[in-house]
């Protein structure tokens, strides 16, 4: 076996402790606001973790800058509070440099998608092993308030006051262009459904992102309550499973068709359609994937969460340690002092 996954293999054998939730809570208090979906998402992964059988000491959340950023204070792990934007930058460093580490990625819709929308991209197009969960409120929360990437046109904010007119960015279908081995949604009013989400996260070998509904309930109240509140959500949410075809609504009455390449809801109530002329969901289909994370951009079509995606592809640390060892055999172990003084050399007097 190669060296990284000797080490990945060795991190699933852990089983000489039994954490609870607990144990994943932090001396830190928590500081945001009261009513924060932040909250429930820290809850929900402290609640999975004991799950994955992982030692804490291999375990490490990286972030960047924003109220979501301050999720490693939070978490009795490892972690590193990075710069604005370079928390998947600085955890791909931490992976190449130790890929027994099991790395976590908490980040939001400004901090990785404006300034961080680069190495974003990067990050999931060289499939790092890491587990990125974006804290979507599609709103500045930590500077108060001002737009972000994702917030919808015309949105009227401190930074926009006619609103904005962008177009926003929609991080599955970005995640899905870069490349990403796993993209996913879910919601931080729905819990079990988070749980289920960075459950699957967890288990993916590869770059696994995770968009997360959550609502700013001080710059942003409500952005997402069509989808996480109890009166409208069945009409307005379609639960992505592999396998099932894809109905909706509170009586289980609705369903989303192919027409084309559009889809399209159609009654499963008056004798027209039935759910065998629904779309199946695939999670290994790349080209409805992309038909998937478009449904958010199209008005009346119910918000699909869940698991878009999952493919198996070469991890980039394990290809990078290859490339290491295959050169130490060629060339024997590297002399760093060697390799600077070698050629041509100068010296500055
Ligand atoms: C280089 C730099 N530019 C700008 C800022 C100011 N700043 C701090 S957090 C932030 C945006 C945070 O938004 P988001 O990532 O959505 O996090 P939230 O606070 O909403 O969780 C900005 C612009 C900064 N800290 N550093
Ligand atoms: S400003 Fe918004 S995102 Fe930040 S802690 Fe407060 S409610 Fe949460």
């Amino acid at each position: 076996m190669h060296l990284v996954e000797e080490l990945i293999q060795s991190n699933k054998n852990f089983t000489a402790e039994k954490y609870t939730a607990k144990d994943f809570s932090s001396d830190q208090d928590v500081r945001w606001c009261p009513g924060c979906g932040d909250y429930s998402i820290l809850a929900q992964v402290q609640r999975v973790m004991p799950e994955l059988g992982i030692p804490k000491h291999n375990l490490v959340f990286v972030s960047g800058i924003g109220c979501s950023s301050r999720f490693p204070y939070y978490m009795d792990t490892y972690g590193f509070h990075g710069i604005h934007g370079r928390a998947t930058a600085i955890a791909t460093g931490l992976k190449i440099a130790r890929p027994d580490l099991t790395v976590w990625v908490a980040t939001g819709d400004g901090d990785g998608l404006s300034i961080g929308g680069n190495h974003f991209i990067h990050v999931c197009r060289r499939n790092v092993n890491m587990k990125v969960i974006l804290f979507n409120n599609q709103i500045y929360g930590l500077t108060k308030g001002q737009y972000s990437p994702t917030s919808e046109f015309g949105k009227v904010t401190k930074s926009s006051p006619q609103g904005t007119v962008d177009q926003p960015f929609n991080p599955t279908l970005l995640a899905l262009g870069a490349e990403a081995s796993f993209v996913a949604r879910t919601l931080d009013r729905d819990p079990k459904h988070l749980q289920s989400v960075i459950r699957r996260a967890a288990e993916h070998q590869g770059t696994a992102f995770v968009e997360i509904y959550q609502n700013c309930n001080v710059f942003n109240d409500g952005a997402f309550f069509p989808f996480t509140e109890k009166e409208t959500k069945d009409e307005n949410v379609v639960y992505l499973e592999h396998g099932k075809p894809m109905v909706f609504g509170k009586q289980k009455d609705k369903g989303i068709k192919l027409e084309g390449f559009t889809p399209t809801v159609v009654s499963l109530s008056d004798g027209k359609y039935s759910v065998n002329d629904l779309i199946v969901h695939n999670e290994n289909d790349t080209m409805l994937s992309f038909i998937l994370a478009r449904m958010s951009s199209i008005p009346n079509l119910p918000r699909p969460v869940g698991v878009f995606y999952k493919v198996q592809k070469p991890l980039y640390e394990v290809e990078i340690e290859r490339q290491v060892q295959t050169a130490i055999q060629k060339n024997g172990e590297g002399d760093l002092e060697k390799l600077l003084n070698h050629g041509e050399t100068w010296t500055i007097q």
